[in-house]
């Protein structure tokens, strides 16, 4: 049987990681039989990163290198989607991953209203005498990346304007089909509803909170997902 390595549950969803929700969609529309397997610490692991995928063969780390791996033993998450659709499913993914991603991260890690609840959910074993000095160190590592990545270097207004052009073109999308490219899930939904599901549960109440719950159009493409494909 395989095994998702994963962050635990969180918020109510199947991982505090987008990346590994989008792990465990892909299992699950494969029809895998698959178990997870909580990890707290990627120290070990291939990218020291979760998601990855224990197959009997190997450790595959990335979900871009789980989906390939799922592809190859015939799963076809883009069914049916014309060349210029799985163009526009590629921009789609990387516009989530590789950006708006960067904005929830922030959100929950620098935002002083959120850190004390994050860390109580996310570090409740570490034993109590050392847990201030692992949790503001762990804390100060991720604000330097996300520092170094640059999402953090924008004014709030600049940070407002970027991500409600992402929003707005996905917006775009979902006028058109409950799902990005259609009547079924494929794999941009697969990424893009995580990370806007993970947005909307940041367990305190944000901009970017409010931006999905107070979006009709957003906030029922997040359920829709979430029951398109069961995982937690
Ligand atoms: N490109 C990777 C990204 C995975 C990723 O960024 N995982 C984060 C959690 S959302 C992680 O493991 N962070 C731990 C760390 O960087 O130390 C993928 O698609 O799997």
């Amino acid at each position: 049987m395989l095994t998702l390595l994963t962050f635990p549950s969180a918020f109510g969803l199947f991982s505090a990681s987008p990346f590994c929700v989008k792990s465990a969609l892909m299992l699950q529309q494969a029809g895998q039989r698959w178990q997870r397997s909580d990890l707290l610490n990627p120290g070990k692991m291939p990218h020291q990163k979760l998601p990855v995928l224990r197959t009997p063969e190997r450790l595959v780390p990335d979900s871009d290198l789980i989906r390939d791996w799922l592809e190859a033993q015939g799963a076809d998450f883009d069914k049916g989607l014309s060349d210029v659709q799985k163009a526009q499913s590629r921009a789609l993914i990387r516009m989530a991953e590789e950006h708006i991603y960067h904005h929830v991260v922030l959100d929950r890690w620098g935002n002083d209203d959120v850190w004390p609840i994050l860390r109580e959910m996310f570090f409740a074993e570490v034993p109590a005498l050392i847990r201030g000095p692992v949790t503001r160190a762990v804390r100060k590592s991720v604000v330097k990346r996300l520092d170094g990545q640059g999402v953090s270097r924008f004014s709030e207004t600049e940070r407002r304007d970027r991500l409600e052009c992402d929003l707005e073109a996905i917006s775009a999308y979902l006028w058109q089909s409950p799902f990005l490219l259609g009547d079924r899930p494929t794999a941009a939904d697969m990424s893009v509803g995580p990370i806007l599901a993970a947005m909307r549960a940041t367990p305190a109440e944000t901009r970017l909170t409010r931006r999905i719950k107070q979006d009709n159009l957003l906030n029922s493409y997040v359920d829709r997902m979430e029951q398109a494909i069961p995982v937690a």
